[in-house]
């Protein structure tokens, strides 16, 4: 079993609902169980400005499935959600990004892990330091750095938390009162 990060996007057609029911989703994948969500945030576009704020979030996801086993599940996941790419670099329905697959790095010509931008990207950095918070056992590590060291070189001013994190289906809280 592997921890997978991934980070997910939208900015077209209820971004927070795709979200939303991509969270869900992806806790129902084949051998896999989500262990922690991130909140959502809303963030500026990366890209061309004349296109809506995304909602971001990334969720980790204990998995059997093969990183590239993996990656045929979120493309076709993007595309139940119908997913649509307007342009390069523009709005989308639904991105899902395997960042992170255990302590693997992969070149495939259809996948880099890491992620080759993530660790420019406080969009994805941002919410992957809520959840690596709990769901690591040591700080994550990216090309030497730690995340809250690539996060003090961004700007992530303009990043908003929408909403609070859930805590993981598959966890039951006790009242301890
Ligand atoms: N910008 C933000 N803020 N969030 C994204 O998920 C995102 N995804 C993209 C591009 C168009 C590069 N910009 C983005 O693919």
């Amino acid at each position: 079993m592997a921890l997978a990060y991934i980070g997910l996007g939208s900015n077209l057609e209820n971004p927070v609902a795709q979200v939303r029911q991509a969270l869900d989703e992806l806790g129902g994948l084949p051998l896999s169980s989500l262990v922690a969500q991130s909140s959502l945030y809303a963030t500026p576009p990366l890209g061309p400005q004349d296109q809506p704020d995304f909602i971001n979030a990334v969720a980790v996801i204990k998995t059997a499935l093969s990183p590239l086993a993996m990656l045929d599940q979120l493309q076709a996941l993007e595309q139940r959600h119908r997913r649509q790419r307007l342009r390069h670099w523009g709005p989308r329905t639904l991105d899902l990004d395997l960042l992170l697959y255990g302590q693997q790095t992969i070149e495939r010509p259809r996948l880099r892990v890491p992620h080759p931008h993530m660790h420019e990207r406080a969009f994805v950095l941002v919410p992957l330091a809520e959840v690596s918070a709990a769901a690591a056992e040591q700080p994550l590590m990216l090309h030497q750095q730690t995340l809250d060291q690539w996060l003090t070189q961004l700007d992530h001013s303009a990043i908003k938390r929408i909403s609070n994190a859930e805590a993981p289906k598959s966890v039951t809280v006790t009242a301890t009162s």
